[in-house]
């Protein structure tokens, strides 16, 4: 059984922390550094207090608390699932012998670089975020911003956690460069790329949290069947808050598309840039960026780190207890996409190349999370169509503006097209967000503060939170 919540310690937690003096003191010589970091790349906004929730267990019966807190006051706590003590682990060439934990001596090195690239995108994302404050569309808005914003901080003290507690003066090293690095930094920027690129305005963050978010929620699904315990039942926890992120984003982008179709449909036009809302194909667009990044972020097509994770026990995959397999992989093979080179001319295409299943396994995770986002693309859709529209939004081609992976060589259009280096730098603009796109969207953002009003360019939403109506004060301002 996990112990029941401390609160009344410096750093609230549900691990004992008290039993074990000198990780606690590691921690809390952790914690002024952790605040520290907050108060300059955390949120700009100025605030009194926020209507949010604080995690304070993690029972099925409640996990969590509402109420005002200042921000800075907010209690980051640590929380792992309970702990099953039969667990087993569920594949690669340990299953089926008890989880670990303590960290093994001979995956020392890969754990901790995991743990590192997860805890690097939390506090990547709070400085992406920070000046969003500035913009809010409602205070309904402003309030799940800085939700979002104050849980990406607990994540970054659950991987800290780990780094202290199993990792030695390496892992507290690491925690320190983790608030070391920062958002977009030449000298040192985060680890991944997605997570150096700007969120400057409110369509770019609800792109983020449904599109980069999801991304987190597919690998915390996949690193939540580690054979480490600690790791798996953090993940597990952590992927009950995330769910908070996920409904930013989708709701998010239906009140933005909701607002657009209204106006389209009212004035009879799709030219609506000089109207205040934002047009179908700069939502397209945006859409067309943030989805590419995201895909970016689940690694090469093929990749034998991930064949090794998988081997040793250390990240499983989506659903593993569902799959139907020997939970091994070692006879199986893959389809993925791949360029092929023409055996004549020698000119790459579009096509697949199958591979053994356990060096495919980032795209098995990317697949299932493509499918996942084309849920969110039929959903706008429904609502362009709920308006008697025939516009419609798509995911561009796992081709499109890819950094890393198999594509990254070339250029292709949002249909899978090939294009030359020439053609791209000519229709790029047509498919990604322009300066002039950007510019606009910039100059929607007009921060709304009054009790029950929103911007224009945006639906209210349907409900509000922890039952609370959508004109209830969710922030208070200083
Ligand atoms: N940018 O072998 P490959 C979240 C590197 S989001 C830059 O194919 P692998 C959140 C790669 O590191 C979830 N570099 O990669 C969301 C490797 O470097 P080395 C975060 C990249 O290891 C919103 C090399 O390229 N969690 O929680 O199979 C808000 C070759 O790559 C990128 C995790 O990612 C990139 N996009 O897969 C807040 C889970 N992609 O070894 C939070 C932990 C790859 O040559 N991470 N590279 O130096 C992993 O599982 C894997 O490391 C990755 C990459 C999936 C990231």
């Amino acid at each position: 059984m996990t112990a029941q919540a401390d609160y009344g310690e410096k750093i609230p937690n549900n691990v004992s922390l008290h039993e074990d003096r000198r990780l606690q003191r590691a921690l809390e010589a952790w914690q002024p550094n952790f605040l520290s970091w907050w108060d300059a790349m955390g949120p700009a906004l100025p605030t009194r207090d926020v209507y949010l929730r604080t995690a304070v267990n993690v029972g099925r019966d409640g996990w969590a608390r509402f109420g005002f807190v200042p921000m800075r006051d907010y209690r980051w706590g640590i929380f792992l699932a309970e702990r099953d003590p039969g667990r087993l682990i569920p594949f690669g060439e340990h299953k089926g012998e008890p989880a670990w934990d303590r960290v093994p001596g001979e995956y020392r090195a890969e754990l901790q670089r995991l743990i590192v690239i997860q805890g690097d995108t939390e506090p990547a994302s709070v400085e992406q975020q920070r000046n969003l404050g500035a913009t809010a569309p409602s205070l309904y808005d402003l309030r799940n911003l800085f939700q979002v914003n104050v849980e990406e901080g607990r994540h970054l003290w659950a991987m800290v956690y780990l780094l202290h507690a199993y990792f030695g003066r390496d892992g507290r090293e690491e925690a320190d460069e983790l608030l070391r690095r920062s958002s977009g930094s030449l000298e040192s920027p985060r680890i991944l790329g997605a997570f150096n690129e700007e969120t400057p305005d409110w369509l770019s963050f609800f792109m983020f949290t449904y599109f980069t978010d999801r991304d987190g929620k597919y690998q915390l699904g996949t690193l939540k069947e580690s054979g480490f315990d600690p790791l798996s039942r953090t993940c597990e926890f952590m992927l009950k808050e995330e769910a908070h992120h996920m409904m930013v984003g989708t709701t998010g982008i239906d009140r933005v598309v909701e607002r657009t179709a209204q106006v389209m449909v009212e004035r009879d036009t799709d030219d609506v840039a000089g109207l205040g809302v934002v047009p179908l194909d700069v939502i397209q667009k945006y859409l067309n960026f943030h989805y590419s990044v995201s895909l970016d972020l689940f690694g090469g097509e093929t990749s034998t780190n991930v064949a090794n994770y998988y081997t040793a026990g250390l990240k499983g995959r989506w659903m593993e207890e569902r799959r139907r397999d020997d939970h091994l992989l070692t006879s199986d093979s893959i389809m993925v996409d791949a360029l092929i080179a023409d055996p004549g001319t020698g000119a790459p295409s579009i096509g697949q190349t199958e591979v053994a299943a356990l060096t495919g396994l980032n795209t098995d995770l990317r697949r299932a999370y493509i499918a996942d986002c084309a849920g969110g693309v039929n959903r706008w859709n429904k609502i362009l169509d709920g308006f008697g529209l025939s516009r419609r939004l798509k995911l561009p081609h796992a081709a499109f503006n890819r950094r890393v992976g198999a594509f990254a060589g070339i250029e292709a259009s949002p249909d899978g097209e090939l294009l030359d280096a020439a053609q791209w730098e000519r229709r790029q603009g047509a498919w990604l967000p322009t300066e002039v796109d950007k510019t606009y969207v910039r100059s929607l953002m007009r921060p709304v503060r009054e009790r029950g009003k929103i911007a224009a360019w945006i639906a209210p939403p349907r409900h509000g939170i922890d039952g609370r109506p959508f004109d209830y004060e969710y922030v208070h301002l200083s």
